[in-house]
């Protein structure tokens, strides 16, 4: 009887402990400030409008102003990669989405100029019409889940998609995305996400290329990825990912994590939601000046990763309202 009791005031103890270990790391992202509900864009005459105006609300249901396509282009300190990959979407977009797209790009605390650098390159590079090309500045740096979080939240098409500044994608890959999704329509909230993945590049240059210890962490970080429970997902953490309106509104209002690791939560609650997943290869080469700090990026993404598992098993992230 002592036995017992012994062991289960042990387990309580534990749970308890862990309940305060996984709160202690649990993230709770800010409310977002007045000025990063505003962006700026370029005006008629082409010049660089200062006068910053409204993003859309979150909760929009149906697509604003008849704009298929949202892409939101999370940045940090991106003035030297940003052009190559902006100048490959606007060309795919004007060719294939007329004028029905628009880009959003969240520059997230850049002390490099990104927010002027993009708004000069729409203005003399691309000329492209005010309202195409957004520009949200947050105050401070948030991490690329933060970024993606607020800025997917406050577009305006009937599907979003967010991608990485560098251009690793092949951007034009998400007419696929896009058609595959199409086969889960139907009347009604019908949420739908499909994700770009690099599986079938493992054993190609890109990624054989890479340096010895990037790759260990990647197959690491795949390990740990699986035994924490998504499995049936090969490429967690590519930055090419595509929802529609629903899938945004069930999916981001809920998310907590801020750092990389936000791609993996964006998954759990997709998969707690029964929302479908579609996983779509997609061209990706890798591209120089990563932002990724590998001693100390992999350390967090790990403890995130774990985290983020274990706070929704206690019961500390929630993806419902109450
Ligand atoms: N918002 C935000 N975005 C970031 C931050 N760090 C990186 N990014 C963005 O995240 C995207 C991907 O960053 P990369 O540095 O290309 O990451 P990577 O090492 O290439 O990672 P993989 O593409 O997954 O191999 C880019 O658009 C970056 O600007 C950050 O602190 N905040
Ligand atoms: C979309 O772009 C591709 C090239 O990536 C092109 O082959 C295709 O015809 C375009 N489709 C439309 C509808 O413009
Ligand atoms: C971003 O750019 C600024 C200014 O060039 C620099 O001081 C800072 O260290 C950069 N941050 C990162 C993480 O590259
Ligand atoms: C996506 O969400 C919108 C809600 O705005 C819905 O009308 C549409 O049918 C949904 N489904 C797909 C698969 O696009
Ligand atoms: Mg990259």
């Amino acid at each position: 009887m002592n036995l017992v009791a012994a062991i289960c005031s042990g387990l309580v103890l534990l749970v308890t402990l862990l309940y305060g270990v996984v709160l202690f790391f649990s993230h709770s992202p800010r409310e977002p400030v007045q000025s990063e509900l505003t962006y700026i864009t370029t005006s008629s005459d082409y010049e660089v409008d200062p006068e910053p105006k409204d993003l859309p609300p979150k909760s929009q249901v149906e697509p604003l102003d008849n704009i298929i396509l949202s892409v939101v282009i999370p940045c940090y300190n991106e003035t030297e990669r940003l052009e190559k990959m902006m100048a490959e979407a606007v060309g795919h977009l004007r060719e294939n989405y007329s004028d029905q797209w628009e880009i959003v790009i969240v520059d997230d605390g850049s002390r490099d100029g990104t927010a002027s650098f993009a708004l000069e390159l729409a203005h003399s590079k691309f000329e492209l019409q005010p309202g195409e090309l957004r520009v949200v500045q947050l105050v401070a740096n948030r991490g690329k889940g933060g970024a993606v979080t607020h800025g997917v939240q406050h577009t305006r098409g009937q599907y979003t998609i967010f991608a990485d500044a560098d251009g690793a994608s092949k951007f034009s890959d998400v007419d696929k995305l896009i058609e595959s999704i199409k086969k889960h329509e139907h009347s009604g909230e019908s949420p739908a996400m499909a994700i770009g993945s690099r599986a079938h590049m493992v054993d190609t240059d890109a990624v054989v290329k890479r340096s010895f210890i990037r790759n260990f962490l990647m197959y690491s970080l795949h390990t740990l990825v699986f035994v924490f429970g998504i499995r049936h997902i090969k490429d967690t953490q590519c930055g090419f990912k595509l929802f529609n309106r629903s899938a945004i509104r069930q999916i981001f209002p809920y998310m907590h994590t801020e750092r990389w690791i936000f791609d993996v939560e964006i998954l759990i609650i997709a998969i707690r939601k029964n929302i479908p997943i579609e996983e779509i290869h997609i061209s990706w080469h890798e591209v120089d000046g990563s932002k990724v700090d590998l001693a100390r990026d992999s350390i967090n993404m790990a403890i995130d990763l774990v985290v983020t598992r274990l706070a929704y098993i206690l019961g500390i992230y929630k993806d419902k309202d109450i």
